[in-house]
């Protein structure tokens, strides 16, 4: 982990050009902000106290691991004692977010309603998928059920996922990961539940989401779970977490380990980039639920009980979970 100053971020980075004025006009980003419990004016007050503590040297950029992209994970900044900054959060995982990644998000399927969301949901079983060597194959008839009741755009997105399982082949797990995460960024637009679903909280299964276009912040991190499970992550090595933000609001993200001992990534709808769980000091987390049960945790991530709970006791990730078993490998 190295810290750079503003200048060595442009050097790598170019300047940044963060359209405050276009975030304000933009109705995904009223949504993104309204969910981390922001204004407009707070986050241009913190973009602008962001920019003069850098200029002054009294935060920095963290960059988790340098590549030849430069900058990959550098997303969170710091004070001088190491500790995150909540203006350089604000300003970096909401503004480069909607800035760069949801503002170009395709647009989702919107001919279909709840009703062929959970019909859809309901019959998946129904239609299982295949996986040969972390291949999926969904079933053709599945594939025409999205296209009729969600559009082309619906069965577009889940052949580009069908794709991604292939082309991720020779990646190594790290890649794995920030490939995966950037691909449900690309391709799935910030709704409510109330808006997807009709209801205050549904879970979807990665093909719902992916058919319809459209998820909150579970539904973003259930797709990822299941997509590193289904390209052999074990389930030992990647988790939902249920999480609380500095605003008290309740979020899930996927925590994925790329298995070189530097602790797991976070994969996160609100972030720009997954970067490491030790630099999310913003998180408080409250659970961790993969198909290995349900596990509550303390506020440093360490386990309550030193065995896991049945995945039913958390029923809604669960009941999700479930719908996700036909693209979920048995092992
Ligand atoms: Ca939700
Ligand atoms: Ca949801």
């Amino acid at each position: 982990m190295s810290k750079l100053k503003r200048s060595d971020f442009i050097a790598h980075h170019g300047p940044r050009s963060l359209d405050l004025q276009k975030l304000a006009d933009s109705s995904a980003a009223r949504r993104q902000l309204g969910e981390a419990g922001l204004g407009v004016d707070q986050l241009r007050r913190a973009d602008a106290n962001h920019d003069d503590r850098l200029d002054a040297g009294e935060a920095f950029h963290v960059a988790d691991d340098l590549d030849r992209d430069g900058f990959r994970h550098s997303l969170i900044d710091v004070d001088r004692a190491g500790n995150a900054t909540p203006a350089g959060r604000a300003v970096d995982t909401l503004g480069l977010l909607l800035q760069n990644r949801d503002l170009q998000a395709q647009e989702p399927s919107a001919t279909a309603g709840p009703e062929q969301l959970k019909a859809l949901g309901k019959d998946l079983r129904d239609m299982p998928s295949q996986l040969s060597g972390g291949r999926l194959q969904l079933d053709p008839a599945l594939l025409a059920r999205v296209e009729r009741d969600f559009g082309p755009a619906g069965r577009a997105r889940l052949e580009a996922w069908q794709q991604l399982t292939r082309d991720v082949e020779d990646k190594s797990d790290e890649q794995k990961i920030l490939l995966v995460d950037s691909f449900f960024a690309e391709r799935v637009s910030y709704r409510s539940d109330i808006e997807i679903a009709g209801e205050s909280d549904y879970w979807q299964s990665p093909v719902e989401t992916l058919a319809s276009g459209q998820g909150d912040c579970e539904d973003y991190a259930i797709a990822k779970y299941a997509t590193l499970r289904l390209l052999g992550f074990p389930p030992e090595r990647v988790d939902l977490a249920v999480v609380r933000t500095t605003s008290g609001q309740g979020h899930a993200v996927t925590l994925a380990d790329p298995g070189d001992g530097e602790g797991p990534l976070v994969m996160d709808n609100l972030a720009y980039t997954p970067v490491r769980q030790h630099l999310r000091t913003d998180l408080t987390p409250r659970l961790l639920l993969s198909e290995l049960g349900c596990q509550h945790l303390n506020e440093d991530w360490r386990p309550l009980l030193p065995f896991r709970l049945a995945r039913s006791m958390f029923r809604r990730g669960d009941d999700a979970l479930d719908r996700s078993a036909s693209v979920l490998p048995e092992d």
